[in-house]
């Protein structure tokens, strides 16, 4: 794969369309059929099945913004591919009748609809196994042990009670569709809707930059520049989500907007509005982008994260 370079003739589709190539074939390559042939066709239908693979490009985007002159792909692909069977879990799960209960996700069935509520469970549990075995396994020996380690242990945190799914309880207790006792969306405000985005979505977007980075040896401030950016493209991310819920359409989507609205979600929109959620959008993709700039390392002269953190708030689905 060749090294991205700072020069303007960068173009971010292309640079998108050939990364998300290599990302689709070892992901092929990591979900070779196996047995139980039902679990397995279960687990390639969701993970197999399009997205735009934006975490695995995060990834890879801070690896290369890192050594800007070197083919880092290899070292970073198997964290990519385990990010985006995390991912591909999380959505299973989050589909299921007990919690969004949705039957549309990437334009086809949800995972439940066509393989049962029993298989999506185990489909999602073991492809939150398989990544932890990918990101061991398949990571080079290049990358020194004490780094894998604390690669493995922070998408841990990420995913679990700290991460992802402490953000899915706590969305949980301010929807209005579920019942858990002290939900009361008079409660809800910026720093606690902040706090769900941040777990919730954020956590897993701000550990694929900062994993990529880590893994190909980025140093302690370009560390914590990376992880800031994260926080900010995260939070940025999922109010689009929030305001593509009421502005897209399904086509469009892959999913069925308007359930936020539907199932009274906590949502950016349903405070601040639409304005006010794309006024805040402005701010966020400013901020993120005088991180970068203002680094004076190799990060601040890669185009690719100023471009995703653009994607990430221009998408249409
Ligand atoms: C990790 C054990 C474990 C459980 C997960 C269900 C759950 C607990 C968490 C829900 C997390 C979740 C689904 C958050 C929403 C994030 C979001 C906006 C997803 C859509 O991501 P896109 O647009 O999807 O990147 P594509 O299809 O493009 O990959």
């Amino acid at each position: 794969m060749q090294p991205t370079t700072s020069n303007s003739a960068f173009n971010f589709k292309t640079y998108a369309s050939d990364r998300r190539v290599i990302i689709e074939e070892r992901l092929e390559q990591y979900l070779i059929h196996n047995e139980p042939q039902k679990l397995w066709d279960s687990m390639r239908y969701s993970v197999l099945s399009g997205g735009k693979r934006l975490r695995a490009l995060l990834c890879l985007a801070a690896a290369e913004a890192i050594k800007p002159n070197e083919d880092v792909s290899n070292l970073v692909l198997p964290c990519a591919c385990a990010i985006e069977m995390v991912h591909a879990m999380s959505l299973i799960h989050d589909d299921l009748p007990s919690m969004d209960n949705d039957d549309f996700r990437r334009g086809k069935l949800t995972n439940h609809k066509v393989f049962g509520e029993a298989m999506a469970l185990l489909a999602g549990d073991a492809l939150l196994m398989l990544a932890n075995e990918i990101l061991i396994d398949e990571t080079p020996a290049k990358v020194a042990p004490s780094i894998l380690l604390s690669v493995v242990k922070e998408l841990a945190i990420a995913t679990g009670a700290h991460g992802m799914v402490g953000g899915q309880v706590e969305d949980m207790n301010f929807t209005g569709a579920f019942d858990l006792g002290h939900a009361n969306k008079e409660f809800v405000d910026e720093n606690i809707l902040s706090s769900i985005h941040r777990r919730k979505t954020g956590a897993l977007i701000t550990f694929s930059i900062w994993s990529g980075a880590k893994l190909v040896g980025a140093d302690e401030k370009q560390l914590i520049d990376l992880k800031r950016f994260g926080e900010i493209l995260g939070l940025a991310f999922q109010i689009t989500d929030d305001l593509l819920d009421v502005t897209g359409d399904i086509n469009t989507l892959g999913k069925t907007p308007g359930k936020d609205e539907a199932s009274q979600k906590a949502t950016w929109v349903r405070l601040f509005g639409i304005d006010g959620s794309k006024q805040r959008l402005k701010e966020l993709e400013s901020e993120g982008l005088s991180i970068l700039e203002s680094n004076g390392t190799e990060i601040g002269s890669a185009p690719v994260l100023k471009e995703l953190i653009k994607y990430a708030i221009n998408r249409v689905n």
